[in-house]
């Protein structure tokens, strides 16, 4: 076994993989950069490095120093989280020529998965479904062709893409001109590839991926899957696991595909295999996330198995101990992400103090948080502070314990997504299952509005109140009427109106 891993990433993610080192008694080293000196990964690993500026490009992006900080403080291994340099083939690469070992894939098989065209090409050769579409459309003539012939609408993506960038959807012929030099131009300012194609588009799919595990043996598995619908703008909310409408069948068909496509990728370590699914069910491959993901904690929730010290093993060069008969999902789980971000004002970052923090607890509840009381928020990285993750028997279940834990949970000081969360979870459609990639606009934006304005004159007359409360110094009198188990939360409160008045 490794006996230092250096961590190369901030936030929850880094506290995660600390804490799988900690069981595995690997010494934990993390970076953090000027703007994280108080951060919580920090304060948890056994060795934190400096390694430069707030801004990423100075920091966690810095690739040359990251890597001679491994070397000084000896360590063995890079895991690299998600976002920044996880998915970036040349770090991989440059860490493995440096004599460390990356805790992820092998360079070859992040570069497959960031070139969609040749993806599509390989995975389709064999019988992968892919979405229908094209090779590389090369002119607006092209387009015109391709779109006749498969009908539309359609949609032009990057095939350096990812996350929605360079994609266009072109409902009819006189918009295909904009919408080319559009996705050509954006791909090009992205990705520094200006490659790109056509699919035909599908209206209403839902996100589901497989989460599979490789080792370097040969041996690959599949976890069964992650219903990720509930999003905006390419940015995942809701998570979970299983998905409503997988079935046994379905879960064993996509399981395969997704270990096929390991295997033809080369690929070793964690992995996630995309698929969109059509309201007939018929899934087709999106692409491939070569890290470990955000979301990897439902799968771990009701398969047992702990993914972060999986990929440590698999890197040393671990067998897997298990085989796929082993892994047998019990339950459900469901993931809320919670982001520094004012949902009610079109989901704003929102920085400042945390003044008051309160994780929930109790049966069922997993909270993987990157924060702690006192700690200040600032605009530099990426708003996910904390994922919420609860277990349940069944679905009902995992929405009843989320719904509890989400008013356990107390957040002062910053705007959090906590709220917004408990909307999903008490909307119908939501209970039923009733998913797709526009849920949060089609069920949850239009009655924001309406909850805005019923919120303000909330504050008045809670502000009123709050008021009252702190001079009269009635505390008591409401622990005596039976509110003893929301006195933390009026406490909160009153300091949350306090700051807005
Ligand atoms: C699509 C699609 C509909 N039709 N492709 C968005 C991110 C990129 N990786 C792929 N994406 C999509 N591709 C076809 N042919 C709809 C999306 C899409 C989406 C996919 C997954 C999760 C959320 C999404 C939100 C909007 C659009």
């Amino acid at each position: 076994m490794f006996k230092k891993i250096l961590i190369a990433n901030r936030g929850e993610i880094a506290v995660r993989i600390i804490r799988a080192c900690k069981e595995l008694g690997i010494t934990a080293a993390v970076i953090y950069s000027e703007a994280d000196r108080k951060s919580l990964h920090v304060r948890m690993a056994d060795e934190a490095y400096l390694v430069g500026l707030p801004e990423a490009t100075g920091s966690y992006l810095n690739a040359e120093k990251i890597i001679q900080i491994a070397k000084e403080a000896k360590a063995e291994a890079i895991h690299p989280g998600y976002g920044f340099l996880a998915e970036n083939a040349n770090f991989a690469e440059l860490v493995q020529t440096n004599g460390l070992v990356f805790i992820g894939p092998p360079a070859s098989a992040i570069k497959l998965s960031g070139d969609k065209l040749q993806a599509r090409k390989i995975f389709s050769e064999v019988g992968i479904p892919i979405i229908p579409g094209s090779d590389e459309i090369s002119s607006e003539t092209e387009a015109l062709n391709f779109a006749e012939k498969i009908g539309y609408p359609v949609l032009l993506k990057a095939s350096a893409g990812g996350g929605g960038k360079g994609m266009r959807v072109v409902r009819k012929k006189e918009e295909m001109s904009d919408a080319f030099r559009g996705a050509k131009y954006e791909s090009k300012i992205a990705f520094g590839d200006d490659r790109i194609y056509l699919e035909k588009f599908l209206e209403r799919p839902r996100h589901i991926e497989i989460q599979i595990l490789a080792d370097s043996l040969g041996n690959c598995v599949y976890m069964g899957e992650r219903e990720c619908s509930i999003q905006r703008r390419h940015q995942k909310l809701i998570e979970e696991s299983p998905s409503v409408i997988v079935d046994e069948n379905l879960r064993r068909k996509m399981g395969e595909t997704a270990v096929k496509i390991a295997k033809l990728a080369g690929y070793v370590n964690a992995g996630t295999v995309e698929f969109l699914m059509d309201e007939n069910k018929n899934f087709y491959f999106l692409e491939m996330n070569t890290r470990l993901q955000v979301e990897h904690p439902v799968t771990e929730m009701v398969t047992g198995i702990d993914i972060a010290k999986r990929q440590i093993k698999i890197a040393v060069g671990e067998k897997l101990d298990f085989s796929q008969s082993d892994i047998r999902p019990f339950g459900h789980a469901l993931e809320c992400r919670i982001y520094t971000e004012d949902y009610q004002n079109n989901f704003f970052p929102s920085t400042g103090i945390i003044s008051i923090y309160r994780e929930p607890a109790g049966p069922g509840v997993r909270v993987d948080s990157g924060v702690y009381e006192g700690f200040e928020i600032s605009l530099y990285y990426d708003p996910l502070i904390a994922k919420l993750i609860c277990w349940g028997q069944d679905r009902n279940e995992a929405i009843s314990r989320m719904s509890r834990a989400l008013s356990e949970y107390q957040i002062n000081g910053i705007t959090t997504t906590i709220e917004f969360h408990q909307n999903v979870m008490q909307n119908e459609k939501f209970r039923r299952g009733e998913l797709s990639t526009h849920f949060i606009e089609e069920e949850i934006y239009p009655k924001l509005k309406e909850e805005k304005k019923i919120n303000l004159d909330y504050l008045a007359v809670s502000a009123a109140l709050a008021d009252y409360l702190a001079t009269k110094k009635v505390e008591s009198e409401f622990i005596q009427n039976g509110a003893v188990q929301s006195i933390w939360k009026r406490q909160a409160r009153i300091t949350t109106l306090r700051s807005k008045l």
